[in-house]
Order: structure tokens, then C-alpha cells, then sequence
């Protein structure tokens, strides 16, 4: 990608729109964008950063193409740092396409993928995490991922990045001006290895927990999963069905009657959850039936919500007490007690009460407590939201390997930090490096071009 080229892009979505936004960056987008306007002494007079009303047209033929508003930016005072120039012209992709033919008639090229973006990080405006954090806020698919993104565009991540990198000079520096002169150190030889070998300790344990808060974060990034489970005919695909607001799994009375899980995607106060409808579990007839319940107990175990449907009908099975078990201290289990036109089974109900678990009793028939159960989600999904809600500096799969390869570091340069200084000194300097790399000293172009090609055109 040459980076002197003078490019050109839609930044606005496809589609039609009241307007649309092109990008121009390079060394000629003055000059360029200044033959396709008719006003063209206006535009070359027009100070920077004004927005002025233009006709905008084929420099070859005179024909009008739009009635457009358009301002210029000179450099470094851009988004790019570049000579830029921002044109506003009728949403559509007719409108679009015909604008942008005559933009690269006069020479410049399409943009890459975030190249505007990545222009303004060769040129020293964004660091790596921000320009990832611009990419995030665009993408960004509920209020946790947003606020998150935010925080780095904004620049929260400096404090705690600053004071790794503060402490890793600080150790290097003490192991060499000790390695150096040995003699006029007026720190002891104990006390050096003490104090490099705290500032490792203390570091790691701050990058582990920011890896933690990470972890946590990532499961609500790619939502939570909300699973009902329970024996056959329960009422489980009923549930599913009124939670969803359709007629999506088969309801029937013949026991087994979902062989597979289904899922269906929820939104609840802005939060994305994936809903499961799951085969009953119990004994199995065939092995197809044997795989769908293996595939039911797995998220009896590991769905992040789970709610038990239980038959009034009938008295808790083995199944339904290995589960209660499990869960009644993690706070994630709801039981719905179905069939409550059929008989009201208070045996059951009084064990749930004794064994403090929370409970709803209900008709599937008559589509009842679609709120109740509704209400209880999303109080579980705030309080997961409650739990989780601490952002982590480490926002993607680049930063979590630059983590990785930091505690590697750490941990090398800790098994050295009482005897082999040299060695010491060598892994303290590779977390360093790890640390600059995160931010953004990327000199790797692979990588530069890895983090730039999650952009879309026009970034
Ligand atoms: N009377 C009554 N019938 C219900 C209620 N809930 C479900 N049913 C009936 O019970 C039968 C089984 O319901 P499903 O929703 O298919 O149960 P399931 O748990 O998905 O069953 P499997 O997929 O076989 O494991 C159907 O005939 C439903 O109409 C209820 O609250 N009252
Ligand atoms: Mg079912």
C-alpha cells in the first residue's frame, strides 16, 4: 500500500442516506478535489475548516454531478494528518458512485481498509490502541463493548501503561548501573535483587488481573447464554417458543420431542443473550437421542443462566436433583414449575422454597409469566453485567498475546533476578518492548496491516 498516494472513500454506510460523507487524504487532495468544483477560487480561498456549499462536477465535460458542501483541513490539523478534504453530498449509491469516478479521474486511488486511520498512526496522531478503540467503538454490539471502547479512546489505558513502564525502566536501570559499577553502587547487592524481584511480583500480579477482567468481559462480548433445561415434556420448547415471541421449536406431547438444541438470539435492555432450547434429558432410546441429551447436559453445566423446567405433574427426578445440586449456589438457576392448570404439586413447591431456590409457577398452555421470567433474565443479566463491568486495558487478541508475552517475560526475568543480572535485564527489556508494542511502536507491518484490515472503507 503506498502511503504517498492521494486516496479517496465513501465513510459513510452504503445505502440510501439524506447525505453521505467522502473522504479525500494525500498531498494532491486539494488540488484534485479543486478541479471538480466549480467554485473553485471559493474553495481555494476558503479557510481551513470551513464548511462551504459547492457544485460539484466532471472537470472533462462540465456535467454536474451534485450540489455538494465541502471543507478542507490542511495538515497535520486532520483526521489523517494529511491535506484533507471532507465532501457531503446526497445520500445514495448513485449520488456515491458518480462522485467518486470523477474524484479518480483526477488521479487518486480508492482507500484500503482503515487506511485513513492507518495514516493517521504512521503519522504519529493515534496510538495503536486508540485506532483500535475507533474500530471497537464503530463495532461495538452493546453498551459494555462501547463504554470499553471508550475508555481507550480516551486514553485510560496511559495511567496503568505509564506505570508498568516506569517501574520496568526503574529495575533495568538498578540491575545496570549495578552490573556496570559494581563498586560505586551505593545500593547492595541483596537489596538490588529484593527490589527487582518485588517490581516483577507486583507487576505480574497487576497484568493477571487485567488479563482477568478481560476474561470476564470477553464472555459478555460474545453474549451470554441463557439455557433451559430440564426432563422430557417438561415444557421446555414451550417456554422457549413464548420467550421468543414465535412458533420456532415443535411443541408436542410425545416425550423427546427435541432431539437437538435450537438457538435463538434475545436482546434484553440492550444486552444480547443467546437463547437455548435444549432435548430432554433422561434415558435415551437410540444414540442420536444419546448425543442431543450429551449436548443438554453440557449446557446444564456450562450456560451462563439457566432455567429448570420442571412438570408439576410429577415429583423432582434424579436428573432435576443433580442439577439443583450444582447450581443452588451460584445463583444462576431459575426452576419454572409448568402445569399449573394440571395439578398444583405443593410437595414441590415447598422443597424449592426450603432449599432457597427461585421459583415460578406457571401454565405454558396459557402463555403465562413470559414477564415474570422475562424480568428475572434480565435482573441476572444486569447483575452479570454488575460483575463484569470492570474494563481491562487488554481489549482483543492482539493485546491478550502482548499480555502473554509480557508474564512470559516477567516470569523468565524473575528466575533470574537473585543471580544472572545479564539475563535479567534481557527479559525485563522484552516486556518493555511488549508494553511500547501494545500502544503502538508496532514496526511489524503484518501486524500494522492486521489491526487496519478490521476496518471498513473509509475509516
Ligand atoms: N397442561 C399443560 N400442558 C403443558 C404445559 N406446558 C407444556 N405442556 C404440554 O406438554 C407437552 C410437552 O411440551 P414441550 O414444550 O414440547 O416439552 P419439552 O420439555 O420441550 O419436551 P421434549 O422436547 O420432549 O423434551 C406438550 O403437549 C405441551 O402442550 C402446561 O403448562 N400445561
Ligand atoms: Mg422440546
Amino acid at each position: 500500500m503506498n502511503i504517498s498516494d492521494t486516496i479517496a472513500a465513501p465513510a459513510t454506510a452504503a445505502g440510501v442516506g439524506a447525505v453521505a460523507l467522502i473522504r479525500v487524504s494525500g498531498q494532491h487532495a486539494h488540488a484534485c478535489v479543486e478541479k471538480c468544483l466549480r467554485e473553485k477560487e471559493k474553495f481555494s480561498r476558503a479557510p481551513a475548516h470551513k464548511l462551504l456549499l459547492y457544485t460539484l462536477l466532471n472537470p472533462e465535460t462540465n456535467d454536474i454531478a451534485d450540489e455538494v458542501t465541502a471543507v478542507r483541513y490542511s495538515a497535520p490539523h486532520s483526521y489523517s494528518a494529511e491535506d484533507m478534504v471532507e465532501i457531503i453530498c446526497h445520500g445514495g449509491s448513485v449520488v456515491i458512485e458518480k462522485i467518486m469516478s470523477i474524484l479518480l479521474q483526477t488521479g487518486m486511488r480508492y482507500a484500503g481498509k482503515g487506511e485513513f486511520t492507518q495514516r493517521a498512526f504512521l503519522n504519529g496522531k493515534v496510538t495503536a490502541i486508540k485506532s483500535e478503540a475507533i474500530n471497537d467503538l464503530i463495532n461495538s454490539k452493546n453498551t459494555i463493548a462501547y463504554k470499553n471502547a471508550l475508555n481507550n479512546y480516551f486514553g485510560d489505558y496511559e495511567t496503568l501503561l505509564g506505570k508498568w513502564k516506569e517501574a520496568l525502566v526503574e529495575a533495568i536501570s538498578l540491575i545496570e548501573s549495578h552490573l556496570e559499577f559494581p563498586e560505586a553502587d551505593d545500593v547492595a547487592e541483596g537489596e538490588v535483587s529484593e527490589r527487582v524481584h518485588d517490581t516483577i511480583a507486583e507487576l505480574t500480579g497487576e497484568i493477571e488481573r487485567e488479563m482477568e477482567k478481560r476474561k470476564k468481559m470477553s464472555v459478555l462480548e460474545r453474549g451470554v447464554v441463557v439455557a433451559i433445561i430440564g426432563n422430557k415434556n417438561a415444557g421446555k420448547s414451550s417456554l422457549f417458543n413464548i420467550l421468543i415471541g414465535g412458533q420456532r421449536a415443535i411443541v408436542h406431547e410425545k416425550e423427546g420431542t427435541t432431539r437437538d438444541f435450537l438457538t435463538e438470539k434475545i436482546s434484553i435492555r440492550g444486552i444480547e443473550a443467546t437463547l437455548v432450547d435444549t432435548a430432554g434429558l433422561g434415558s435415551a432410546g437410540e444414540e442420536i437421542e444419546e448425543i442431543g441429551i450429551q449436548r443438554a447436559w453440557e449446557y446444564a453445566h456450562n450456560a451462563d443462566i439457566r432455567i429448570l423446567v420442571t412438570s408439576a405433574d410429577r415429583e423432582f427426578t434424579q436428573e432435576e436433583e443433580n442439577i439443583m445440586r450444582r447450581t443452588q449456589q451460584e445463583d444462576c438457576l431459575y426452576c419454572i414449575v409448568s402445569k399449573k392448570d394440571l395439578v398444583k404439586n405443593a410437595d414441590k413447591i415447598s422443597t424449592l422454597k426450603r432449599r432457597n431456590l427461585q421459583y415460578t409457577l406457571i401454565s405454558l398452555i396459557h402463555e403465562e409469566g413470559k414477564t415474570e421470567v422475562q424480568g428475572w433474565i434480565s435482573n441476572r443479566l444486569e447483575a452479570e453485567i454488575e460483575r463484569r463491568n470492570e474494563s481491562s486495558i487488554f481489549q482483543n487478541l492482539r493485546h491478550e498475546k502482548l499480555a502473554d508475552t509480557m508474564l512470559g517475560e516477567l516470569k523468565r526475568a524473575q528466575e533470574y533476578s537473585r543471580q544472572g543480572y545479564e539475563m535479567a535485564s534481557f527479559h525485563l527489556r522484552n516486556a518493555l518492548t511488549a508494553i511500547e508494542d501494545l500502544v503502538g511502536n508496532v514496526a511489524h507491518e503484518d501486524i500494522l496491516n492486521n489491526i487496519f484490515s478490521q476496518f471498513c472503507i473509509g475509516k
